[in-house]
């Protein structure tokens, strides 16, 4: 049967970032995606007008309505919008009998809020406790790790503090650094550093939303975390070398981007 994978996340109507990113990148890597939505934004490849929280109640509904009848092989939680949703969605967490990807979503790219401050304490003290990965990017990983994250160096110091806080292994994304595009995952009190080109290109709008739906994936298929990050960091690469430019701004990247199969 095909595996399922569980995205938890608001919805970017422009269909780059967000669940839409996340459904897309499910089905591209070969399992069936569900999906709960927390917020709801109105945006374009431009800008971000509005954004608004849905009920606590009615993202808790949702998360039990799919758990009760289509239980998931991995999911994932992408922007959460406040302390309440986080609150019911770390609850439920606590008995998921598989694993749980945090991508701690705090700001569109844009620069709008997704997460207030205490919202993201609560991610931090009791979301993080139920996760096997969160994959924070530089600024994420500062406010995290309550330091300034800005090198190779940092990233790792931050990893650690991060680890702290119970999750079993953390993904800080070093895509905004210069040169190459680094990442660094600590997992196990080891870390590995996964290396892409720097792609030159303004259009890279739900690279982050796709490189953890894409991880939930492969963890969906039955991958280790390692594996999982690998082939998820090439998807998202071709993903980013892929993009058409769609949209007057930022566009998204290609979620029909295809990779090499079971290089490992
Ligand atoms: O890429 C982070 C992100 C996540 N979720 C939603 C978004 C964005 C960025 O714009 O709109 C809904």
């Amino acid at each position: 049967m095909r595996p399922v994978a569980l995205t938890i996340a608001g919805s970017d109507p422009s269909g780059g970032a967000g669940i839409q990113a996340d459904l897309k990148t499910f089905h591209q890597r070969g399992v069936y995606g569900t999906s709960v939505v927390t917020l709801v934004t109105a945006q374009n490849t431009v800008r971000v007008t509005r954004v608004e929280t849905l009920s606590p109640q009615l993202v808790a509904a949702q998360l039990n309505a799919v758990l009760e009848d289509i239980p998931p092989r991995a999911a994932k939680t992408g922007a959460l919008g406040n302390r309440a949703i986080v609150d019911v969605i770390a609850q439920c967490a606590r008995s998921f009998g598989f694993p749980l990807v945090v991508d701690p979503v705090m700001a569109s790219q844009q620069g709008t809020s997704l997460l207030p401050a205490d919202a993201a304490e609560t991610l931090r003290e009791e979301l993080l406790p139920s996760a096997l990965l969160v994959t924070p990017n530089l600024s994420e990983a500062s406010a995290l790790a309550g330091l300034l994250v800005k090198d190779l160096d940092t990233m790792e110091k931050a990893a650690r503090r991060i680890a702290g806080f119970g999750v079993e292994a953390v993904l800080v994304k070093g895509g905004h650094l210069e040169g190459k595009a680094v990442d660094l995952l600590l997992w196990k009190d080891s870390i590995t550093r996964f290396s892409a080109e720097r792609i030159d290109t303004p259009h890279t709008h739900g690279t982050g939303c796709t490189l953890s739906a894409a991880i939930v994936a492969e963890l969906a298929k039955g991958r280790d975390l390692l594996s999982a990050v690998r082939i998820a960091k090439q998807f998202v690469t071709r993903a980013i070398a892929g993009s058409t430019g769609l949209g007057k701004g930022r566009g998204p990247i290609n979620h029909h981007a295809t990779i090499d199969e079971d290089s490992d």
